[in-house]
């Protein structure tokens, strides 16, 4: 069923959305070269929320040829230096976290409670941890000369807006490096706020560009020869098209692609504990995460036990209003995300898995889809093998642990895993065989700035986070 939706006004008043933005090039916002505008909306209630300037190659150019200038004093600072800025967009972050959740919220679409709980304390930690690094990069603290490369050109997507710009923009500045950024075309205004944060810290000018806009204004600064280092997170199809466009030139290149993770439940897990896993596993943001846990592999002595639990849990989920803080499940980011996923789960209908979802009261306007069950899914289902990024699980069963590491490496990717049992030599012994740049145990979406993230196979090439993830942005 339907009803109408109106974003809570109070919380809606802690932040201050201007009608237009500009680029931010240089330290300053200016308008496009060709003075194009492009809007972005509430996915929750489809209201635009404010007309942002829209980059095109010209501008690239702009940002690239500042960044370049800025970087050879910002490379030359000592490290403690640099790290005085970190330290201070750290602190202003946190700040003004409630003002950046909730804009995110608006932007993005996703409940309150994510962005106040998950991702706004994550975004500052980065900017702490890459901070303590930065003091520790000369000869003698690191041991190797780590040399910075020159100008970091990086590609975001719209899931996490502000998590992946911190995921990219610390570990760049802490190594020396100097930033174009272009944010997703759906997600713009929180790296727009975050220009303003980097003006507020002193940041000198340059050091820090970015560039509204859309997948044009990415191929144009990822062709752009004035860039040292490409780093992207987004689709499958683009990373490859970016991975050929960079082939052949000296540039460095880190990817973070697709996931279809596997969350595994042998038959001695805790299954309450387990069904909370897996929730957060598929319905954390709404299952638009790169390494959601988006296929249940359940040992078959205990699948009933476990469904029935799981349909109790998932009849609780609310769904509705994402500035409400009880809220679970939020909107999705798009009009295109949300036929994307209705599409994949006709399609798992059509071949005929199973389609359950709790009773569940939808709002009329916005991009909403329900929490979504598939069971009776083999591995020739499409729904078992391409991403969804939605709110969609797929179930499938096995018998033996081998069977479940088979099953689970049966992708084209290999970004999450999650294992659920109380036999600690059955976590490792299985761990060791998933193929899959992160594996929880017992838990699922936990982040910590010190662990390096990325994957095998399809889902790119590359760390991020940790020391490894500074490395990228270094030659030593
Ligand atoms: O991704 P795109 P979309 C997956 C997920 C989703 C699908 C499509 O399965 O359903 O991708 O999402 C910019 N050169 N992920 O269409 O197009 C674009 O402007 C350079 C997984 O949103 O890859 C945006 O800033 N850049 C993923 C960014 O790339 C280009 C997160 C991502 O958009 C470009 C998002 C080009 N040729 C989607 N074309 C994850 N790994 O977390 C587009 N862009």
């Amino acid at each position: 069923t339907k009803f109408e939706y109106a974003p809570a006004p109070e919380s809606r008043s802690v932040v201050d959305i201007a009608p237009s933005y500009g680029l931010f090039i240089d330290g300053e916002f200016t308008e496009a070269a060709d003075g194009k505008v492009f809007k972005t909306i509430s996915p929750a209630s489809e209201e635009v929320l404010a007309e942002v300037a829209q980059a095109g190659a010209e501008d690239v150019d702009r940002a690239v040829k500042a960044a370049r200038k800025a970087f050879e004093k910002w490379s030359a600072l000592p490290g403690a230096e640099r790290a005085k800025y970190l330290f201070r967009i750290a602190r202003i972050i946190q700040e003004r976290s409630r003002e950046l959740a909730v804009l995110e919220t608006l932007d993005n679409g996703k409940p309150i409670r994510e962005t106040r709980d998950a991702d706004l304390p994550l975004v500052a930690a980065h900017f702490f941890y890459y901070a303590g690094w930065a003091d520790k990069l000369d000869h003698a603290g690191y041991g190797t000369n780590p040399r910075p490369l020159g100008v970091a050109g990086q590609v975001i997507p719209w899931n996490f807006p502000l998590l992946m710009l911190a995921w990219k923009i610390a570990p760049a500045l802490a190594t020396g490096n100097t930033v174009v950024l272009k944010p997703a075309e759906t997600t713009p205004l929180s790296a727009l706020f975050f220009a303003d944060i980097c003006r507020q810290a002193g940041l000198p000018k340059g050091v820090v560009n970015i560039l509204p806009g859309y997948g044009d204004a990415g191929a144009a600064l990822v062709e752009h020869p004035g860039v040292n280092k490409v780093a992207f997170t987004g689709s499958t199809a683009v990373g490859k098209a970016i991975a050929r466009q960079v082939a052949g030139t000296e540039k460095k290149l880190t990817l973070e692609l697709g996931g279809k993770g596997a969350n595994i439940v042998f038959d001695d897990a805790p299954i309450d504990q387990a069904v909370e896993g897996i929730v957060t596993g598929i319905f954390f943001n709404q299952g638009q995460v790169c390494c959601a846990g988006s296929r249940l592999l359940v040992q078959e002595s205990v699948q009933d036990e476990l469904l029935d639990a799981l349909k109790r849990r998932l009849s609780t989920l609310r769904l509705g209003d994402p500035l409400d803080k009880n809220t679970d499940i939020g909107a999705i980011n798009s009009a295109e995300q949300l036929a994307r996923i209705k599409a994949l789960a006709e399609t798992g209908e059509a071949e005929g898995a199973e389609r359950w979802s709790p009773a569940c009261e939808i709002p009329s306007s916005g991009f909403w889809f329900a929490p979504t069950l598939f069971t009776n899914v083999t591995q020739a289902h499409t729904i078992a093998r391409d991403e969804i990024f939605g709110p969609v699980l797929s179930v499938l069963t096995f018998r033996t642990p081998d069977e479940a590491v088979a099953k689970a490496n049966n992708t084209q990717y290999g970004l999450s895993a999650g294992i659920w049992t109380e036999k600690g030599s059955r976590i490792l012994a299985v761990a060791n065989k998933l193929r899959a740049g992160v594996v929880w145990a017992n838990t699922f979406n936990k982040f910590d700035p010190t662990s390096p993230f990325g994957g095998y196979k399809e889902s790119g090439f590359g760390r991020e986070g940790g020391r490894h993830g500074l490395e990228a942005y270094l030659d030593v």
